[in-house]
């Protein structure tokens, strides 16, 4: 099997997602309509028909020869049980920063949003976050328990298998699961080259599973007094959270198996994961192992050392959860180049844990006209939205951007703005607005704007 790096020798790996030619290549295509043109110039008469010639790819060998895929058999069905991508798109990867220190248990991957369509994240391509390392638990073996918390509020007690929980009615939704610290390392200063490493701590998935309300009902569940779930993984690392009644009341909070139309993957929690729209993805328990109810927040480790907001004045902020509105241009972006002037689609990604986007604006020029951009539909309510602008870029140097508003007025603020209120020592819920700098080159990389 060729490596990435045998494909990127001999040329056959993209690029950048949306260059399938390298720059050799594409001169090596227009060449061979050139050397066609003069060709066709040499011709008396047949100089008003070259240009359309041109335009209809005249000279181009893979078009005009007879090529492997057409003259010979395919491979079997069923060759792969299990699809897998295109060989050629093996550059679309999960990866760790490079602004990150890298251990073996503790650790993150981001999801390659430079590459990704539309609003769902592939299974495969979904970020990660392990406290202590992935597990692939045996769901014969996993159980799911609600039980103890403050005396009487869970009547009886229950431990549920797979198959129990699995026998119960479901529903599925799309939602976006951000972390919590994602943007963080742009706190100080524009700290990383790509999207994939400034805002790739982002995935949005349809979700399968059962409303936790449901089987806290089962448990007898006293929701007159019980004000807070505890929820716990079954991972080395203890992963604990306090998650509030209202929005397990609401049916949102679902104790999920689904990923996408399938189980969860092992890395995303399989077999049982806590979904809580809206809500930093540190709470979204993996490898789901128990809930109980109490009266008061439980003041874990995972929320009184880490997941707190460090104020300018030296106080820490709690239990900040909720994602706020924030958007993201994903092409083109930081690492990108733009190979020729002319027409361009601007295209990112909205969300915000308080609903739905209402609207995003785009501006060429580092905030100082805006232009609104499209919705692509249809808009759901804490999931990701997908806006596009059209843009012609004549060559100069351009500073993109995107500020997003959600049905509840909420705006993304500046740089300059989210620094007066939380400073810069923070790394938590950094939804401050991102650009992109094109230069005259057509490179694009990542600078702030205060
Ligand atoms: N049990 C357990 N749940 C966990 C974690 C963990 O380490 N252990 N990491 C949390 C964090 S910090 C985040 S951001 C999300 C990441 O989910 P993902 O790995 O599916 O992207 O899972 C959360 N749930
Ligand atoms: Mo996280």
């Amino acid at each position: 099997m060729e490596t990435n790096d045998d494909l990127t020798a001999r040329g056959a790996l993209r690029p950048a997602p949306e260059n399938f030619l390298t720059p050799s290549q594409i001169a090596e295509v227009s060449k061979g309509r050139r050397d066609f043109l003069r060709a066709a110039f040499a011709a008396a008469g047949a100089v008003a028909a070259a240009p359309a010639a041109l335009a209809q790819g005249a000279g181009d060998p893979d078009i005009l020869e007879p090529l492997p895929w057409a003259t010979s058999l395919g491979k079997p069905v069923a060759a792969l049980p299990y699809g897998q991508p295109s060989r050629y798109e093996r550059g679309l990867q999960r990866r760790q920063s490079p602004g990150l220190t890298q251990t073996d248990a503790a650790s993150v991957s981001f999801t390659p949003l430079q590459g990704t369509f539309g609003i769902v994240t592939p299974s495969g391509l979904h970020f990660e976050r392990h406290h202590q390392g992935w597990y692939d638990i045996d769901p014969r073996r996993h159980r799911f328990m609600i039980n103890g918390g403050a005396p009487g509020m869970i009547r009886t007690p229950k431990v549920f298998t797979l198959d129990d929980i699995m026998r119960l009615p479901s529903v599925s939704r799309f939602h976006f699961i951000e972390c919590g610290a994602n943007t963080g390392m742009e706190w100080g200063n524009a700290a990383v080259p790509t999207v994939q490493y400034t805002h790739g701590m982002l995935a949005c998935s349809e979700f399968t599973g059962v409303p936790l309300r449901v089987l806290l009902e089962e448990c007898g569940a006293d929701f007159a007094k019980g004000k807070f779930v505890l929820a716990e993984g079954a991972d080395g690392s203890s992963m604990t959270r306090t998650i509030p009644i209202d929005s397990v009341l609401s049916g949102e909070v679902l104790v999920a198996y689904g990923q996408n139309g399938e189980m969860l993957r092992p890395e995303n929690g399989y077999p049982l994961r806590l979904v809580v729209p809206g809500v930093q993805g540190v709470s979204w328990v993996k490898w789901l192992r128990r809930c109980e109810l109490g009266d008061k927040p439980y003041g874990t480790k995972d929320e009184t050392i880490h997941y707190v907001d460090l104020l300018p004045d030296g106080t820490h902020r709690q239990y900040t959860s909720i994602q706020e509105v924030k958007s993201v241009i994903t092409t083109p972006s930081g690492g990108q180049k733009l190979l020729a002037r002319g027409f361009y689609t601007i295209s990112g990604l909205a969300w915000s844990g308080r609903g739905r986007i209402r609207r995003v604006d785009v501006s060429t020029d580092g905030g100082r006209n805006w232009v609104q951009a499209q919705l692509q539909g249809p808009v759901m309510a804490k999931c990701l939205t997908r806006f596009s602008a059209p843009w012609v870029w004549r060559g100069e140097t351009a500073l993109l951007q995107a500020r997003a508003t959600d049905e509840t007025g909420h705006v993304q603020p500046t740089y300059g703005r989210m620094r007066e209120v939380r400073g810069t020592r923070s790394i938590y819920h950094n939804n401050s607005i991102q650009t992109w700098r094109v230069a005259a080159s057509g490179e694009v990389d990542n600078v702030q704007v205060l």
